[in-house]
């Protein structure tokens, strides 16, 4: 990459091997359930994560939106946090697409729903109420500094769900991420649910494509919706070619962008005018906070940062906080560079 780039870690390139193996895959129409490289994903896919079945989808959001839908009915309801990315950042999909209810909780800085507010958001069996379905979670949650969700909470909402005949469903966007940071295989974080959608497109470097998984029933539902949302895709070995080589080869290496991400941290912490708390820093993104003696706001920041080649996103989205990702193309030598970035961009003012 000819810039250190860490709006996302959505935006990382296939790399060569990726390249080279969406230009050799064998393929076939994935509409008629033939393409071998698509059918080896997704098989590939639900055996590294315990399930059934796996479903390709073309991005976080449809797999999200195509699991929910399978899940819920129009009217039924799905308790989230307010600021999980399935309520905060899909174009109001739930109730815009598929007419489903959320019932909002609070989210804890660490992420987790209070298990008591679960336990009260379950609907009783009543005319005027929607009837709760599902229940979601997000690990890491990208709005709560990336924080892993502990297997034994996801334990704990998922007999909550199963006490009440309510599904679970996992937004693992960045599930390998959490694996990584928590040292415990991603199978077994994904075990007490039933459904589970992680991307290709982030850390795992693919270009496109995310995976659903969870039991055959549950699967076949969601390729049917997946059909509805225009994600019925013909020749899609070639996409899925990249997210096998992310599945053989990204996933073992993430833990270097926790690493970077430390270091990235460590160092920023270190320059004036900036605030960062380094404890929530664990996986590979994290969120700092411009001090006003910094006389720039993160918009002035990000512009100067570009002037070295180091993007940021500095968005109203993200109030005023200033959110870093690290990936793939993040070497240690960028990390030097960004840094040096930050400096002379902070100095002017100091
Ligand atoms: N998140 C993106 C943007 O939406 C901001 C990012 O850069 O973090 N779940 C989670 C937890 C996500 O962070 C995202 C993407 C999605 C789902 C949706 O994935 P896509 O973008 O593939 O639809």
């Amino acid at each position: 990459m000819d810039q250190y780039d860490l709006r996302s870690d959505t935006v990382t390139w296939p790399t060569p091997e990726m390249r080279e193996a969406m230009a050799t895959a064998e393929l076939g129409d994935d509409v008629f359930y033939e393409d071998p490289t698509l059918n080896a994903l997704q098989d590939e896919a639900a055996a590294l994560l315990g399930k059934e079945a796996g479903l390709f989808v073309t991005s976080g959001t449809q797999g999200n939106l195509s699991a929910a839908l399978a899940h819920c009915g129009r009217g039924d309801e799905a308790i989230l946090g307010k600021t999980a990315h399935m309520f905060r950042a899909e174009a109001g999909s739930l109730s815009g697409m598929g007419g489903v209810h959320s019932s909002q909780l609070s989210d804890q800085p660490d992420g987790q729903l209070p298990l008591d507010a679960i336990r009260a958001a379950i609907r009783v069996d009543d005319e005027h109420y929607p009837r709760t379905r599902l229940i979601c979670l997000e690990t890491p949650h990208a709005d709560c500094d990336g924080t892993p969700l502990p297997l034994e909470y996801v334990q704990q909402v998922a007999a909550i769900a199963k006490e009440h005949g309510v599904a679970l469903h996992i937004d693992g966007a960045r599930l390998f991420n959490a694996a990584a940071a928590l040292g415990v295989p991603a199978a077994e974080l994904v075990a007490p649910a039933d459904s589970a959608s992680f991307c290709l497109s982030k850390g795992l470097c693919a270009p496109i494509g995310s995976v659903v998984v969870g039991d055959a029933a549950f699967i076949e539902r969601a390729r049917r919706i997946r059909k509805m949302l225009g994600g019925g895709l013909r020749q899609a070995g070639v996409p899925a070619a990249a997210g096998r080589v992310s599945l053989q080869r990204m996933i073992g290496r993430i833990g270097e962008d926790h690493r970077r991400a430390r270091m990235l941290a460590e160092g920023l912490a270190q320059i004036p005018h900036i605030r960062l708390n380094l404890e929530r820093v664990q996986t590979n993104m994290f969120y700092l906070h411009l001090l006003p003696s910094a006389g720039i706001n993160p918009l002035q920041l990000s512009q100067r940062l570009a002037e070295d080649d180091v993007l940021i996103m500095a968005s109203r989205d993200h109030r005023e906080r200033i959110r870093l990702v690290t990936h793939y193309w993040i070497t240690d030598e960028a990390v030097e560079h960004i840094l040096a970035a930050f400096r002379r961009a902070l100095n002017h003012h100091s």
